[in-house]
C-alpha cells in the first residue's frame, strides 16, 4: 500500500500498479487474511449462511469466490465463467458464436480455429456462408483429468448443432482448437476420460443417419447408424468410431481406464416419437476401451473419412448393452468409482451399475442385468444424478420440479429387498431442472458442499423481461444434513450443464498477460518475420501487390500509427501488437463503419483482415 503516498516518479506503469496493489488487498481482506475482514461492513454481511452450522454463500465486494463454475450456454454457443458461491457471471469465453467485444469470428487468429478443423465437405459449403458457422448448441463443459480428478489444462465443450468439439485453453481461457466430427451426426453426450488421465473425449452420436450419408439413402431404416466417437484430447484428432443400435444419449466414463457407458434410447430403431418411445425397455452400452484399442491395431474396422470405425452392434466383442427402463437420459459416474448411474427420464426410476463387474459381463460369465444393483424410484422425469462424496445422489427431477437426496448404499439394500427407504429428502426447485453438478462431483474429490441444479424455466422467479425468459440457475447448500437454496441465478439460453472446480486447481496457472511466443499468434509472428517487422517495435505499412499489411504497436490510448492509407480495393491486413505489460490494460481497435472490432490484451498480437472496398475517412 505504500505505492500510493509515494507521488515520486509518477509514471504510467507506477499508476496502474498502485491499483493492481489495492485490489490484491482487498482479496487478502475478503480471504480473512487481513484486519480489515472483520470491521468493514462487507464483511459482516459476508457471514450470512442458510443457518446455524452452515457454510456463508454471500460473497462481499473485495472477497473471492472459492470454486469456479464453466457453464455450457446451449444456442448461445460460448462458455460462461461463474464465481461460486456469489453466482457472479465472470467472464464468456466464445467459442461457436460470434463475439463483437473481443472480435471472436472476425480476427484471423479467431478464424482459423473456428475453420481449420472442419471437414473439407463443410468448408467448400461454407465458402458462400460467411465462411464459419455462427451458431452452435452447447451442452457439456467439462474440465480435463488426471489420475480422477480435475487437472487444470483444457476444458472442453461439445455443440450439439454442427457436431463439434471445442478446446478451450485454461492458461489464457481462449479456445484453441475446433473440430468437427465425421461420420456422426450431433455431438450430445461428452465425458472426458477420467484415468489415467485426459486422453480420449468421449463424444456421443445422438441421431442416426444414413452412414454415408450422401443422398443415395434416405427412406432405408436399415441403413440409420448412431456412432461413438473417441477423440484425442491432446492432437484433437479422431482416435476411432464404434457404430452401435439405437440412440445414443448422454456418456461417462470410470476411474479404472477401462470402460465409457452411454445411455441409449430407441432400442425400437424408430424413425419417430411414437415408435422410439414404444418399448418400456432401453439400454445403457457399454464400451471396452481395451478391445476397441486392440481391434484397432488388428485391422477389424472400416476407414471412413480416415477414421478407424468399429462395428459395436449387438452381439460385437466390444460392447454390452445393458436392459434399463424407458429411454434413459443422463449417466454419472460416482466419486467412490464404483457406481454408476443411469437416470430414467421416461421411467421415475434410476438404475444403478457396479463397474466391477463389467469385467464378466464382457467375459460371458454373468448376464446384462446382473451389473445392475439398484433401482431406486425416485419422482418423475429423473434427468441427472450429482454426488457429495459421502454415498448420496443428488437427482433432478423434471416433471417435479424437484432435486431428490437419496444414499446409494440404502437403494442397494432395498433392492436386495430390505425394507429401507433410499430418499431422504426431497427439495422444490424453480423450475424444471434439467442437470444438477455438485462441487468437484464427477471427481474423486467431491467434496459435498455445493450443488447447483440448472433449472430451464425461471417463470415468476424474475422480472419480467418478455416472452423469453432467463433460465434459473440455483444454488443449494449440501453441506449439511438438509439441502438448502440459498440463491437464484438468471442466466441466457440455455446453459445445459456445468462444472464446479475448485479455485486450487486453477490457482497460478492462469495468465494475466499474454507471452510473446504464444501459439495462438503465431501466423503474425511467421508473416512479420517474412516482412521483416519487430512486431513489438515496428509500425509500418507494407504493400504486397494489392495485399497491404499495417503493423502497429498500441499502449494504450495511443497507436504506433496514427494513420494510415490504403487504395480503394486492397486487401487489408492490420497485426495490432499491445506493448503493454499491465494486467487488465486491454486495447481495442476498431474502423468505423467498416464493421471492424477487435481486442487486444496485453502482450497479444491480434489481426483482421478486410477490403477497403468503401473510399473515404474512416
Ligand atoms: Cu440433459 Cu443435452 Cu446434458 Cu440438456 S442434456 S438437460
Amino acid at each position: 500500500m505504500t505505492n500510493r503516498d509515494d507521488n515520486a516518479g509518477v509514471n504510467r506503469r507506477h499508476i496502474l500498479g498502485t491499483a493492481v496493489v489495492a485490489g490484491a488487498a482487498s482479496a487478502a481482506a475478503g480471504a480473512g487474511l487481513g484486519p480489515f475482514a472483520l470491521s468493514s461492513p462487507a464483511a459482516a454481511q459476508a457471514a450470512r449462511t442458510a443457518g446455524p452450522g452452515h457454510q456463508k454463500f454471500e460473497v462481499g465486494p473485495g472477497e473471492l469466490d472459492e470454486y469456479y463454475v464453466f457453464f455450457s450456454s446451449g444456442q448461445t454457443g460460448e462458455l460462461r465463467i461463474i464465481g461460486l458461491p456469489s453466482m457472479r457471471e465472470l467472464m464468456r469465453i466464445p467459442v461457436f458464436n460470434r463475439c463483437s467485444a473481443t472480435g471472436w469470428g472476425l480476427t484471423n487468429e479467431s478464424r482459423k480455429i473456428m475453420t481449420e478443423g472442419l471437414l473439407p465437405a463443410t468448408r467448400e459449403r461454407l465458402k458462400t456462408r460467411l465462411g464459419v458457422w455462427m451458431n452452435g448448441d452447447c451442452h457439456h463443459p467439462h474440465m480435463s483429468f488426471t489420475d480422477g480428478t480435475y487437472d487444470g489444462r483444457y476444458i472442453f465443450i461439445n455443440d450439439k448443432a454442427n457436431t463439434r468439439l471445442a478446446r478451450i485453453r485454461t492458461d489464457v481461457m481462449k479456445c484453441d482448437k475446433i473440430i468437427e466430427l465425421p461420420n456422426q451426426y450431433t455431438i450430445h453426450g461428452m465425458r472426458p476420460q477420467k484415468y489415467p488421465r485426459t486422453g480420449y473425449v468421449f463424444c456421443n452420436g445422438e441421431y442416426e443417419v444414413p452412414l454415408p450419408n450422401d443422398g443415395k439413402v434416405l427412406d432405408d431404416k436399415s441403413q440409420y447408424r448412431s456412432v461413438f466417437s473417441a477423440v484425442d484430447g491432446d492432437s484433437m484428432k479422431i482416435a476411432w468410431q464404434v457404430v452401435v443400435d439405437g440412440n445414443l444419449d448422454n456418456t461417462d466414463a470410470d476411474f479404472q481406464g477401462k470402460y465409457a457407458f452411454s445411455t441409449c434410447y430407441n432400442s425400437e430403431m424408430g424413425m419417430n416419437l411414437a415408435d422410439m418411445t414404444a418399448k418400456e425397455q432401453d439400454w445403457v452400452v457399454i464400451f471396452n476401451l481395451r478391445r476397441i484399442e486392440e481391434g484397432v491395431k488388428k485391422g477389424d474396422f472400416k476407414e471412413m473419412n480416415g477414421v478407424p470405425v468399429l462395428d459395436g452392434r449387438k452381439g460385437s466383442p466390444y460392447t454390452r448393452y445393458v436392459p434399463v427402463p424407458n429411454s434413459p437420459h443422463g449417466i454419472n459416474t460416482s466419486p467412490d468409482g464404483i457406481h454408476v448411474v443411469a437416470n430414467g427420464k421416461l421411467s421415475p426410476t434410476v438404475t444403478v451399475f457396479d463397474v466391477r463387474l463389467f469385467d464378466n459381463l464382457f467375459d460371458d460369465k454373468i448376464k446384462p442385468r446382473d451389473v445392475v444393483v439398484a433401482e431406486p424410484e425416485l419422482g418423475l422425469g429423473p434427468l441427472h444424478t450429482a454426488f457429495d462424496g459421502r454415498g448420496n445422489g443428488y437427482t433432478t427431477l423434471f416433471l417435479d420440479s424437484q432435486v431428490v437426496k437419496w444414499n446409494i448404499d440404502l437403494a442397494k439394500r432395498a433392492y436386495k429387498g430390505e425394507k429401507v427407504n433410499p430418499v431422504s429428502q426431497k427439495v422444490d426447485v424453480q423450475y424444471q431442472p434439467g442437470h444438477n453438478h455438485a462441487s468437484m462431483g464427477e471427481t474423486k474429490e467431491a467434496d459435498g458442499r455445493w450443488l447447483i441444479s440448472l433449472n430451464k424455466f425461471s417463470k415468476d422467479r424474475f422480472l419480467n423481461v418478455g416472452p423469453l425468459k432467463p433460465e434459473n440457475d440455483q444454488l443449494i447448500d449440501i453441506s449439511g444434513d438438509k439441502m438448502v437454496v440459498v440463491h437464484d441465478g438468471p442466466s441466457f439460453a440455455e446453459p445445459h450443464d456445468a462444472v464446479i472446480v475448485h479455485r486450487s486447481k486453477l490457482d497460478g496457472k492462469i495468465a494475466s498477460i499474454w507471452k510473446r511466443d504464444d501459439p495462438y499468434f503465431e501466423d503474425a509472428r511467421k508473416q512479420a518475420a517474412l516482412d521483416k517487422v519487430n512486431l513489438e517495435a515496428d509500425s509500418t505499412v507494407i504493400r504486397d501487390g494489392n495485399k497491404v499489411r499495417v503493423y502497429m504497436t498500441s499502449s494504450a490510448p495511443a497507436f504506433g500509427l496514427e494513420t494510415f492509407q490504403v487504395k480503394q480495393g486492397d486487401e487489408v491486413t492490420v497485426y495490432i501488437t499491445n506493448i503493454d505489460d499491465v494486467e487488465d490494460l486491454t486495447h481495442g481497435f476498431c474502423i468505423v463503419n467498416y464493421g471492424i472490432n477487435m481486442e487486444i490484451g496485453p502482450q497479444q498480437t491480434s489481426s483482421v483482415t478486410f477490403t477497403a472496398d468503401a473510399a473515404g475517412v474512416y
